[in-house]
């Protein structure tokens, strides 16, 4: 069942993708600091109520020892899940190092974040909140814009 349900998820953001149009340059994403570290260009997808929404963004350790992210959560969804992509598929990942110095940045393709069961439509316009909690620098909340999916992988 798991399975299945990350092959739908795959296929529902490949869609989304590919019918995104390209739009004019967004406002800078949401960003917020806590520590050493720093979270930048944060954008979630427009997504229906209910359905994954996938959000992107950077992190940025500026520390000089490594962090690691543990846990998302947001006020506005069900859950949040750190996914990678390993050989085309999403895959669920408990955590996320982030090495002293380093920026890792969750774009498609490669880390992101997928907000399960979002609890109302999410619009242009909207704002959601993401909470990162790291295990050094403790929680975070971002205050996170929602774009058309074209340019929430831009931002
Ligand atoms: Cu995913």
């Amino acid at each position: 069942m798991a399975g299945r349900a990350m092959a739908g998820l795959a296929s529902w953001w490949l869609i989304v993708g590919v019918s995104g149009s390209i739009g004019c340059r967004p406002a800078n994403g949401g960003s917020a600091e806590r520590g050493d570290i720093a979270i930048s260009h944060a954008a979630v997808s427009v997504s229906p109520a209910g359905a994954p929404a996938p959000a992107f963004l950077r992190m940025t350790n500026s520390g000089s020892a490594a962090d690691t992210l543990v846990h998302v959560e947001s006020p506005d969804a069900d859950s949040v899940m750190l996914h990678a992509m390993v050989a085309g598929r999403m895959q669920p990942l408990p955590s996320l190092a982030v090495p002293a110095g380093a920026q890792i940045r969750l774009r498609p393709g490669s880390y992101h974040l997928m907000m399960e069961g979002v609890h109302r439509t999410l619009a242009v316009g909207d704002t959601v909140t993401l909470v990162f909690r790291f295990a050094a620098a403790g929680a975070v909340a971002v205050r996170t814009p929602v774009l058309r999916y074209s340019e929430a992988v831009d931002e």
